[in-house]
């Protein structure tokens, strides 16, 4: 038997939702999360790795991040790679001491549905045929079934965080919404392999042959990318033609080995941009993925999902807690100045590395000159580290009652 009436019905237990319900949890707020696919596939698909300094201070504040801060990485910057060389930006040296956190999604993911179960909260999985309804009333439900059951969740407000490819934003009629789409000429082939860490940050390469990444998981698992065709397929890459690729685009002028661990894990991902504007409608509104999509050259999605849920739970304390509809009328407005900001840099940090197929001379001698300009400058330096670590969230003004966040004191974000 499930609930059928909830204050806030949230379609989605990826990071956007999942915290969305924790975060709402602590104010008091009742919500019940409704997700498509089983537990221990959504704690098995792996994406992210880079948590940005506000991300962590958030999952650690809503007591969710212990193994996080136990198991996680913490890097104070990144390395540069082109022509040969590598040239390091220090990201906490330019941000104030702000750093990132490697630690993967999918962990998020089991620590949150851990901390929302303990604390008595609602996930149905496996919720297959969820449908909207009445979002343009006071009042909304979702339609859903489980094991081949009918059920309806009778709510406030629906929050849509089921990611690009869910039911909540194309479930607004296409006159409501614009969308904004970018889609790039490459993809990402992605490799996981059981080795031990290839360097102590991130390297980010440009090469004539085309964009790579190496990053890490944990002590003894690595994760690395490369540009790729995205109408390629994994199956015409063997593991011998993907080292030869990595280690060519990789090459310094001293001798740098890629050590040829065991490869358990082969994918190629698209990239795009994608916003969708507003992110409110009546009473449904959409965060995360479901509402934009940025290529993972900036390391932003999963980042700006919990950005997102961060501020609509703040609107919705608000609402519940003094009445006032104005953070929730504001909620697209504020979302989207940050949403905005991380495509710009995706956007950048995309042209700036990858290779462009259709780029002429010129257009190449460009790139490498913007390329020195970053490895040389400390101003471009800092705008790249600001962006990167993520900018704070604007300060919360509480009036009236503490606020019942557990462990988290009243005034709970960075002064920008
Ligand atoms: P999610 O994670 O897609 O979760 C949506 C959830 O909704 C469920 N769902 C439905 N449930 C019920 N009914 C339906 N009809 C449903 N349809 C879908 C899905 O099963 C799922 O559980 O969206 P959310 O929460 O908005 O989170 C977004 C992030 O997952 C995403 O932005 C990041 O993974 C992007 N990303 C990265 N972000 C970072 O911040 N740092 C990184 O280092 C980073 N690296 C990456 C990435 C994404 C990648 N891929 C695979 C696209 C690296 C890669 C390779
Ligand atoms: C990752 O570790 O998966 C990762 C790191 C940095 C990015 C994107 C993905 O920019």
């Amino acid at each position: 038997m499930f609930p059928r009436r909830t204050q806030v019905g949230i379609v989605g237990a990826g990071p956007a939702g999942l915290t969305l319900s924790h975060l709402l949890h602590l104010e008091g707020i009742d919500s019940v999360v409704l997700e498509s696919r089983s537990r221990t596939e959504i704690e098995a698909t792996l994406r992210a790795g880079v948590l940005e300094q506000g991300t962590v201070d958030l999952l650690r504040d809503c007591g969710a991040g212990e193994r996080m801060l136990r198991e996680g990485s913490v890097h104070h910057g990144i390395e540069l790679r082109f022509d040969g060389r590598g040239h390091r930006i220090p990201l906490s040296e330019l941000t104030g001491g702000r750093a990132i956190t490697l630690y993967a999604q999918h962990e998020v993911i089991r620590d949150l549905v851990q901390v929302r179960l303990a604390s008595g909260g609602t996930i149905v999985f496996e919720a297959a045929n969820v449908s909207l309804h009445d979002f343009d009333s006071a009042k909304p439900w979702i339609g859903f079934s489980v094991a081949g059951v009918a059920n309806e969740l009778a709510c406030d407000f629906i929050v849509g965080c089921d990611g690009f490819h869910g039911v909540s934003r194309t479930s607004v009629p296409a006159g409501a919404r614009t969308e904004f789409s970018r889609t790039y000429p490459f993809g990402w082939f992605g490799i996981l392999v059981k080795a031990p860490p290839y360097a102590p940050e991130l390297i980010y390469a440009h090469h004539a042959r085309g964009f790579s990444l190496v990053s890490t998981r944990s002590h003894d698992v690595q994760r690395l990318y490369f540009q790729c065709d995205p109408a390629d397929a994994v199956a015409n890459w063997p593991d011998g033609r993907i080292w030869n690729e990595l280690d060519a685009r990789l090459a310094t002028e001293e001798a740098w080995d890629l050590y040829r661990g065991p490869i358990f894990q082969k994918g190629i991902i698209q990239m795009r941009s994608f916003v969708v504007e507003p992110m409110q409608f009546g009473s449904l509104f959409l965060a995360g993925d479901a509402a934009h999509i940025v290529p993972p050259t900036g390391a932003k999605g999963l980042n700006l999902a919990v950005a997102d849920v961060q501020v609509l739970a703040d609107a919705l304390a608000d609402f519940y807690g003094q009445g006032s509809r104005d953070a929730l009328n504001r909620y697209s407005v504020t979302a989207l100045e940050r949403i905005w900001a991380a495509e710009h840099f995706s956007w950048w940090m995309t042209s700036m590395l990858h290779r462009f197929d259709d780029a002429d001379p010129m257009q190449r001698r460009l790139q490498i000159a913007q390329l020195n300009q970053v490895a040389h400058s400390r101003a471009l330096q800092t705008a790249l580290a600001e962006s990167y670590v993520g900018l704070p969230l604007p300060v919360r003004t509480v009036v009236g009652e503490p606020s019942r966040r557990g462990g988290r004191s009243v005034s709970i974000r960075a002064q920008p």
